[in-house]
């Protein structure tokens, strides 16, 4: 009888083991599609300028297009190879779970019931956003508590249209809302005058402002009415896959407080700093343990840049959006951005 049941835990155990061993095999299976594919399957906006636009040859640039370039370099020392796959906001998750992309990159909002409700999981925070109201300079508007009664345009499937309810409820303020599924139709409706307000999440409002017919007769608000933290997201159920993303962008963090960029990478190769090192591979095994490269670091860096770079090529203050570091400064130079080591 003892024998016996002590037989029964062990077969028991046995069965666990195999079945753990089955279940991670299972798991780490992204990256292995990815490489077998060539190309990373990258879902992004459907064009939103600075962050994720399409130029006339077809070539896709921007902040978000930027996280899935460095992705595709770290595993192919070639950025180029991603496949875009345009998303509205209401159809973004689906697309996501159902398997057609493997990283969704696109202006998205880190909340909790994304998470535990829908399965999935965020890597990290790569923009610290809010949100905000775009109106017309002429209605010499100075704060949202001013917008009373304004019929305001927003797009549906976001946090955008939630808060936008919140706000008004908590001001007991009155609103009449008019709802898109795409952006284009929310900024048409805005821009042809059909409402009074539109709001996104600030940043975007930089981007949107810039498709309108008269871009400087719009003005936005300083009010920021909610946390909208942005980064990529994943499927739950492939850590390997996680970590690959989530590290890209931390090496791209990291490489600016180093002070290592595209134009140096060389000079960072032949580095002493045991944190220069360990970023760029000349030191350690990060990459390899990850399933790329001793270089994945190097790689990324070079070929698209730290997060800086990236930062100020495609939103920042000498770009058309304009937009300033604020918050999305380095913890260091008084922002809130910072990346755990590597080591
Ligand atoms: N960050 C918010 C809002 C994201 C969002 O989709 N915003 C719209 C506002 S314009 C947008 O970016 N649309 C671009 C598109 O659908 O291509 C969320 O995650 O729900």
């Amino acid at each position: 009888m003892r024998m016996n049941g002590w037989r029964s835990v062990t077969t028991s155990l046995v069965v666990l083991l195999v079945a753990a061993c089955l279940a991670t095999a299972a798991n780490a299976q992204v990256l292995k599609a990815v490489k077998d594919r060539g190309a990373l399957n990258c879902g992004v906006s459907e064009g939103l300028y600075g962050f994720s636009a399409r130029d006339n040859n077809g070539n896709w640039s921007g902040f978000d297009v930027d996280l899935c370039r460095a992705i595709a370099a770290a595993i192919f020392n070639d950025a180029s190879k991603v496949n875009y796959l345009p998303l509205e906001s209401g159809r973004r998750f689906e697309v996501l779970k159902s398997g057609s992309i493997d990283v969704l990159s696109r202006n998205t909002t880190w909340t909790m019931s994304r998470e535990i409700e829908l399965g999935l999981a965020f890597t990290a925070t790569n923009y610290y956003d809010g949100q905000g109201f775009l109106v017309r300079r002429t209605m010499n508007k100075e704060t949202a508590l001013d917008l009373d009664g304004a019929k305001v345009c927003v797009q549906t499937g976001t946090t955008t249209e939630l808060n936008l309810v919140d706000y008004f409820r908590a001001n007991k303020m009155k609103y009449e809302m008019m709802t898109s599924p795409s952006a284009e139709g929310a900024i048409k409706g805005y821009d042809t005058g059909q409402c009074s307000v539109f709001t996104a999440d600030v940043s975007q409002l930089f981007a949107v402002r810039l498709l309108l017919s008269k871009p400087d007769d719009h003005v936005i608000l300083p009010d920021v009415i909610s946390k909208e933290p942005l980064g990529p997201v994943v499927r739950q159920d492939d850590m390997q896959w996680f970590n690959i993303v989530r590290w890209v962008q931390f090496a791209m963090v990291n490489a600016e407080e180093l002070g290592v960029t595209s134009k140096n990478i060389d000079e960072a190769l032949k580095s002493e700093k045991p944190d220069v090192r360990r970023l760029v591979g000349t030191e350690g095994n990060y990459g390899e343990r990850m399933g790329l490269t001793t270089d994945w670091g190097a790689r990324v860096i070079r070929l698209v840049g730290n997060y800086g770079e990236v930062y100020e090529r495609t939103v920042g203050v000498g770009s058309a959006l304009g937009i300033p570091r604020g918050i999305n400064q380095l913890w260091s130079k008084g922002g809130i951005l910072y990346a755990p080591p590597i080591r």
